[in-house]
């Protein structure tokens, strides 16, 4: 079996992780500091984000030059020296991969816009319409329009992210070259694979006005369309010479766009991180959340279980709040972290482990929108501004909302801004809850959420049918799911118990864990209780 379907994957988002040089900012040496850190969670793979040179109008996510590392982290040395000291750990590195679109600092956008051949045509540019208003009436991903005027150029270019994000032409052969390039340069440098930002957006079939839609206007001329799915067999044949692996980030897909870019037989991607169980708390767009129900919840992942074989499992990432305060319940911090360790690494799938996530950190305590640094929440900041929306209900949207809430730094101790940085000041602030909610803490403690993590990983190695396990729903109440995973003679079931107040289920079986202490089950489970049960004579 391939790797990737046994191992245990870990998000590291490289600014937050640990500082090793006392400028507030996490990077490379730092990682490397840490590694056991990940190999005790028996981790097999790290996703960086982004490590390469940025301006960081989206911290990393434009990219302003592939084939090297930003300064701030360190050089391609230390990432060397990363992918050896991983290796001999076991774990294996997977770099981001963001090419739809480039920081507006690349070289190949100055060229472009000076119409330096061959770069002329790597962008989307456009003149304004015969009135005058913008090429087309798409709007971007980030609430504002998806236009900016170039100077230089004498024309508009097309951004679907932040203005300085600017979105590369596949229409232009020369781009799938240089991406190809991209991607030998850092497979021969010995990374295992990739993790592929916004990948099925890449190409865009023309620039026509789209259908008005309430958010994400002109989605129909770019959503998973033909030629992306060509682009992707192209860089699969790149990918087959090193066996590498690749996990997609699909928005807006469902499971059969996901089965036509991951499905066994298509040569696309190995699997996905579809975005629908993280929509099931909101109406429509993100910043429009209410209450979650879950029912709706575990009804999406029943359905994503059933309809693909293999998939990426994830409950947190640096674009998503935290998932206690989201799933779980902040009064019950503990036992429902623990529990939502248990969904993620119980169901059929790849999961992966948000940086974090395995000592329970919970959302940011930030005071106001000024201490906010991404690029996403200060736009809809301005984009609820121009809309009269009150400066209380703006600030309260975005502190639910904003992916700050996963980018603070990491905690490790605590000592001084939790161990992430001797600096004063870490470049995002840290949680004050570093006092109780830290690593050190954590690992002195045989019921923490973090022995609960290892412990659940530990069991998941020993027990195949754990990985390969076939999936079954047994209940999906508004409180309690159950679900079933076999292989062969093996059988296992898992019993959650979402809510505050104790919940009955109608499973049985001899007790393998619980987030609770107790010797047997008897079909009771306490509130945000968690167990798996050997399944007898199944
Ligand atoms: O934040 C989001 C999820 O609620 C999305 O709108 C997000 O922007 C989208 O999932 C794409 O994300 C990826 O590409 C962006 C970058 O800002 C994100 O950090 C990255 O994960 C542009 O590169
Ligand atoms: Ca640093």
């Amino acid at each position: 079996m391939e790797w990737w379907k046994d191992a245990i994957i870990y998000q590291i988002y490289p600014r937050s992780f640990q500082d090793s040089n006392g400028d507030g900012i996490g990077d490379i040496p730092g990682i490397i500091s840490r590694l056991d850190h990940l190999q005790e969670l028996e981790v097999g793979a790290i996703w960086l984000s982004p490590v390469y040179p940025s301006p960081n109008g989206d911290n990393g996510y434009d990219i302003s030059d592939y084939k090297n590392i930003n300064p701030e982290y360190g050089t391609l040395e230390d990432m060397d020296r990363l992918i050896l000291e991983a290796k001999r750990r076991g774990i294996r590195i997977l770099m981001d991969l963001v090419i739809n679109h480039t920081s507006t600092k690349h070289e190949w956008f100055e060229k472009s816009r000076r119409r330096i051949e061959p770069y002329t045509d790597y962008y989307y540019w456009a003149s304004a319409k015969p009135d005058g208003s913008l090429p087309n009436n798409w709007t971007g991903f980030f609430g504002e329009d998806c236009w900016q005027w170039d100077d230089v150029r004498g024309e508009y270019y097309l951004h679907l992210f932040a203005k300085t994000q600017a979105d590369l032409n596949y229409h232009c052969p020369k781009v799938l070259d240089e991406v190809k390039d991209v991607l030998r340069f850092w497979l021969d440098r010995g990374v295992a694979g990739f993790r592929c930002d916004v990948i099925n957006l890449l190409w865009k079939d023309s620039l026509e006005d789209g259908e008005n839609r309430l958010a994400l206007t002109g989605l129909e001329h770019y959503l998973s369309l033909p030629e992306t799915h060509d682009i992707l067999r192209q860089l699969r044949r790149v990918l087959d010479g090193y066996k590498a692996f690749t996990v997609g980030e699909t928005v807006f897909v469902t499971p059969e766009m996901a089965r036509d870019l991951c499905g066994e037989g298509r040569q696309e991607l190995n699997m996905v991180f579809s975005f629908e169980h993280m929509e099931c708390d909101q109406h429509f767009v993100k910043w429009l959340k209410h209450d979650f129900h879950p029912k709706a919840f575990f009804k999406c992942l029943i359905k994503w279980q059933k309809e693909l074989f293999w998939n990426a499992i994830y409950l947190e990432n640096h674009d998503q709040p935290r998932s206690i305060p989201r799933f779980g319940s902040d009064g019950w911090w503990r036992e429902s972290g623990k529990l939502l360790a248990t969904l993620l690494l119980t169901l059929r799938g790849t999961p992966f482990i948000y940086q974090g996530q395995e000592i329970g950190m919970v959302d940011f305590d930030f005071d106001g929108v000024d201490q906010v640094n991404d690029v996403e929440s200060r736009s809809v900041d301005r984009f609820l501004t121009a809309y009269h929306v009150p400066e209380a209900l703006r600030w309260k949207i975005i502190a639910r909302t904003s992916r700050d809430n996963a980018r603070t730094p990491m905690q490790w101790d605590d000592g001084p801004n939790a161990g992430f940085t001797m600096a004063d000041k870490a470049w995002l602030g840290v949680n004050r809850n570093y006092h109780f909610v830290n690593l050190a803490d954590q690992e002195n403690d045989p019921d923490s959420i973090w022995n609960w993590y290892k412990n659940l990983a530990k069991l998941r190695r020993e027990r195949e049918v754990l990985r390969r396990g076939d999936f079954l729903w047994l209940e999906a109440t508004h409180r309690v799911f159950v679900y079933r995973r076999r292989w062969g003679a093996e059988s296992v079931t898992v019993a959650l118990n979402f809510s505050d107040r104790p919940a009955r289920v109608g499973s049985r079986g001899t007790l393998l864990r619980s987030n609770y202490h107790r010797d047997g089950f008897d079909g009771r489970l306490l509130p945000w209780e968690a167990v798996i049960l050997e399944d007898n004579g199944i």
